[in-house]
């Protein structure tokens, strides 16, 4: 606000919001403030106990996400505006003409762990106990269905044991399929804090690909993709072997060690054979193996590289037997822990929002579904476990399924064969799509559209992946006829007939529920147990604070750690070991390489929030695949250059990175990028759908594929100041950019075939400079396929077009920022074709969002001397406010520290270019 504005509109109190971060199961507190109307910058909650005031940079940028661009604002029915009413109504008689024709089981909601609890619940409580098929399942199926599993496995309950001190309590750390400095910065954060104040700890990473958290490893082990099982059972025999077990806990509190260590001995023979196995030096395994025998408080963290394979059940087991094997459990700084990735992934599991669970950690047992129907007088209560997302997706392909109601995800970017789901949803009689966007992928293939409320305009309560309940709380009215999903699905609920046990006037009171659900006839014979938090007053469930369930008479607090106590959930109170063979991964037909996929540092899945944020769009601004140098060598494939990555099942035009972070026959693809973002993007067609048997979770880190070069005839970018719709070329791949969080600017990288002249003009047809009488500045040279042509309306910058047949120009800072100019200056009006002042500093690639700084600035700190992040921070700020750009700031330091700085040849220099006006 400029000093003018500051004496003219008085400032009013601000107003302070507690809440929580809608991205990952870390869970972090966000305060929020508001004044005169405005949302000022977010920041870390202080007093919140998973992130002590730290937010890292996609919690840091929520307030730029908050925009209404894109949003649903009203129910369509076929793509026509209807009233809530009309939607309402169309689907409750379409629910039940199905189940009169087909029955229940062919009615089926799709969830997922974006949805708050109270969403959740009420979804979860239609369908089985009022619809009564078990056919809701979530994207949590895709996501952490198999951690599930082997919990139960092994402890009779889906329990998770440890918590978030137990990471800074460990004196060894094991990371396994987890890329946490990028997929859970905040708990990242708080382990290098850890290892930084206990020198001792040691770190050990396992993943096939050395990722931003190898910075924090001591020791690195760059395993054959899906060979976990075998390092762990390894393990349980080594531990065998040397006699480093506890007997005493073993004797007591579990069963099955005998047959668990037996198969491990048939299994792994010899250290060097193991070692082979796994592909890596056999004294990193010794190593390993060393570490984990002699370190009583240790921790083995996992997530996406163990859960999203076919045998990822076993895999938790075998990590699980080996915590049973040293009873490592319940203790502090030791236990297996499998972190969850969605904000609200653990309240599904708490309502019973996996197809195979019933509600409140209850299942289809005789006695459970007994109790369940009497709690919620249910007419139709479910009989049986209902389909698992894939094999629900199948259902729906043979036509088997006639209602289909998605919320909160988006499957036909994150399913498996994603393209064979879009075949499905074709099947279907009416298809439901509940979401905050109005085009996304999965919006596009719906009959009927309904307009969700986002974060920060709804309330309710996430648990993260410590078993941590917190309060989402609202601070923002939804745009449009934007409605919360509990409301929405209660509001169908009533239409169906149902409004006595669906009369809820506030999130608060369906949490009640719930927390009676969780106490009833429970007496401690199930983990979850909110009996504690049952008959609050709306006053008091407005300012719960965050807390561990179980809350109970015995822990009116809440409960930090389960099994201190010795007692697990199974008939005997015993763990159980479960005998793991491992198996490795069998590629299907498809390709030469392996295609591995997960998370960029400041993404979020299919980016319908992050695409929002120009400080998000600055850290990786395209789809892209990470390609060791040797495998791209043998296709041709240059750094930089595009690449075709293909299977039977699709195909995928991504920007080619050429990096030895890879194993060789294995690339990396980022799973974000979608039709909205880019031309080629949506990896989900190409990923493989076979599944885990017991969990039916999809082994979407192991898919065949081949690549080759892509040489388009011409490429070059454009930047608009507006949205200039899906630009008709081979290759293209879109983000935002500019300080204007409400209208930002676009960025839209360009390839394609052909003349780049008729690309060119037939963009310009969609550039408003007629209506505005514009004015163009073009420079031409056909015979290179170079075009430069830039548009000027009402003296400032509307859009650049630069196209040539190799473009080299990397540097579009300068050009970005001419936009920001609310008029052009004459000598900037000349530079503009040149791209750049004569002067014009290239800070390269932007490492720290944050503070804006690049690669090229960072380079330069550490010839001059910088030789720690700590020296970059003091000389550059970079890496001092979320800190999620440290790993790369370490990696920068590394190679740069004997001053090898490369600069990227510039094509383009602005003596080349005059400027011509027209
Ligand atoms: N920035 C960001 N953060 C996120 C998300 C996001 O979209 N963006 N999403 C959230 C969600 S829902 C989730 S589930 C989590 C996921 O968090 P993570 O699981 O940490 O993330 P991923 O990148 O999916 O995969 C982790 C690692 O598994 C490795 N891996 C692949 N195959 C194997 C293998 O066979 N063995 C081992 N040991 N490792 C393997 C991959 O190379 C990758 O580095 O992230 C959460 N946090
Ligand atoms: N190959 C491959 N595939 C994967 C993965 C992988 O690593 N590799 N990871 C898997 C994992 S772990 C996950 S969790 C999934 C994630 O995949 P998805 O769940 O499909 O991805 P999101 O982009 O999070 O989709 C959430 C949708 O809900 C909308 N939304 C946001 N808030 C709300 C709300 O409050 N209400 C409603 N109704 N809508 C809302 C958003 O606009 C968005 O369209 O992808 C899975 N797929
Ligand atoms: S670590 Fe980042 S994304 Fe995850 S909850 Fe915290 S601020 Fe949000
Ligand atoms: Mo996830």
């Amino acid at each position: 606000m400029s000093a003018i504005e500051q004496t003219t509109t008085p400032l009013t109190a601000i107003q302070q919001t507690q809440t929580t971060c809608p991205y990952c199961g870390v869970g972090c507190g966000v305060d929020i403030s508001q004044q005169n109307g405005q949302l000022l910058p977010v920041a870390g909650d202080s007093r919140h106990p998973s992130n002590f005031g730290r937010l890292c940079v996609k919690g840091s940028a929520l307030h730029e996400t908050i925009s209404h661009n894109g949003r649903l604002l009203y129910p369509l029915m076929n793509g026509q505006r209807s009233s809530w009413t009309q939607a309402i109504n169309l689907i409750a008689d379409k629910i039940q003409q199905v189940i009169h024709t087909h029955g229940p089981d062919a009615v089926a909601f799709y969830g997922s762990g974006q949805l708050l609890t109270e969403d959740y619940y009420v979804a979860n409580k239609l369908m089985k106990g009022f619809i009564g098929s078990a056919n809701m399942d979530t994207n949590s199926r895709l996501c952490m269905a198999s951690s599930v599993a082997s919990y139960k496995r092994a402890f009779g309950s889906d329990t998770v044991p440890g918590c978030y001190e137990d990471l800074e309590q460990a004196d060894l750390l094991v990371l396994t399929g987890s890329n946490a400095a990028w997929a859970h910065p905040v708990l990242y954060q708080r382990m290098v804090a850890a290892k930084k104040a206990n020198p001792d700890m040691k770190v050990v990473v396992i993943d096939p690909r050395r990722t931003a958290t190898c910075d924090l490893a001591d020791l690195h082990l760059a395993i054959r993709p899906g060979s976990d099982a075998f390092l762990f059972t390894a393990l349980l025999a080594y531990l065998g072997e040397t006699n480093n077990l506890d007997h005493n806990f073993i004797a007591l509190h579990t069963e099955g060690f005998g047959s668990a260590l037996e198969t491990a001995r048939q299994q792994c023979r010899s250290l060097k054979d193991v070692a082979g196995q796994l592909d890596i030096e056999a004294s990193d395994l010794a190593q390993f193996f060393h570490w984990f025998a002699d370190t009583p408080r240790t921790v083995t963290f996992y997530s996406q590289g163990i859960n999203q394979s076919a045998t990822g059940t076993d895999k938790g087991n075998a990590i699980i037997n080996v915590h049973l094997a040293t009873g490592r459990i319940g203790k502090p700084g030791a236990t297996p822990f499998s972190i969850t990735g969605q904000p609200n992934a653990m309240g599904g599991r708490e309502v019973g929002g996996l197809a195979n669970q019933l509600a409140a950690h209850m299942d289809f047992s005789a006695a459970e579904r007994d109790r369940v129907r009497r709690f919620w007088q249910a007419p139709n209560l479910a009989e049986r476990p209902g389909l698992k997302a894939v094999d629900l997706f199948q259902a729906v392909k043979r036509g088997e399924i006639k209602f289909l109601w998605i919320m909160s995800t988006n499957p036909l970017v994150s399913m498996p064969d994603a393209d064979d789901v879009k075949e499905a949803l074709k099947h279907c009689e009416l298809v439901v799509v509940s979401d905050c966007m109005a085009d996304t992928d999965t919006a596009a293939a719906a009959h009927v559209l309904l307009p969700a409320a986002s974060w920060g305009e709804k309330n309710g309560t996430v648990t993260n992946s410590e078993r941590r309940i917190s309060r989402q709380r609202g601070f923002l009215p939804p745009p449009g006829e934007a409605m919360p999903d509990w409301w929405i699905i209660t509001q169908v609920a009533h239409a169906l007939g149902h409004a006595d046990a669906f009369n809820y006037s506030h999130p608060a009171d369906i949490f009640d529920e719930h927390a009676r659900l969780s106490a009833f006839e429970n007496n401690g014979s199930r983990d979850f147990d909110l009996s504690g938090l049952s008959a609050m007053s709306r006053a008091q469930y407005d300012a719960m604070a965050p807390v561990q369930w179980p809350v109970n008479a015995q822990y009116p607090q809440g409960r930090q750690r389960f099994f201190d106590d010795r007692r697990f959930y199974t008939d005997n109170g015993k763990a159980r070991f479960i005998a793991v063979a491992p198996e490795l991964p069998v590629p299907r037909t498809g390709g030469d390489l392996i295609m591995n996929t997960g998370r960029v540092r400041d993404h979020w899945h299919t980016m319908t929030r992050t695409g929002k944020a120009p400080r998000l769009a600055q850290h990786i601004s395209e789809p892209y695949a990470d390609i060791h140098p040797q495998d791209a060598a043998l296709r041709g494939i240059e750094d930089g250059s595009l690449v075709r990555i293909f299977n039977p099942r699709g195909s995928l035009l991504l920007r080619a990175h050429i990096s030895d972070n890879q194993r060789t026959g294995e690339i990396f693809v980022p799973m974000h990028w979608t039709s909205r973002y880019a031309s080629a993007a949506r990896m989900g067609t190409l990923t493989d759908s076979s599944v885990d048997a017991i969990s039916g979770q999809p082994e979407l880190k192991f898919s065949a594929v081949n690549a080759e070069p892509f040489r388009p005839g011409w490429q070059g970018f454009v930047l608009s100041r507006h949205d200039i719709g899906t630009p008709d070329c081979a290759y293209w791949a879109c983000g935002v950019f500019g300080d204007d969080i409400h209208n930002p600017g676009m960025v839209y990288e360009v390839a394609g075939q052909g003349d780049a002249g008729q690309f060119v003009d037939a963009l310009r047809q969609r550039l408003p400079d007629q209506a505005l009488k514009g004015q163009w500045l073009t420079l031409s040279d056909p015979a290179q396929q170079h075009y430069r042509h830039v548009l000027i309306v009402n003296n400032q910058l509307e859009a650049v077009i630069f196209v040539h047949k190799d473009l080299q120009f990397s540097n579009r800072q300068w050009l970005t920022e001419c936009f920001a100019q609310s008029e052009l200056s004459s000598q900037q009006r000349r530079a503009l074709l040149a791209g750049q002042p004569a002067d014009a500093p290239d800070h390269g690639a932007i490492v720290c969002s944050c503070f804006q700084i690049g690669e090229k600035q960072i380079i330069q700190a550490i010839n001059n001397g910088c030789d720690s992040s700590d020296a970059l921070g003091k000389a550059l700020r970079c890496g001092t406010n979320c800190g999620s750009c440290i790993p790369e700031l370490k990696t920068l330091l590394a190679s740069h520290s004997a001053g090898s700085d490369t600069q990227p040849a510039a094509l383009f220099s602005d003596a080349a270019c005059t400027a011509v006006e027209l």
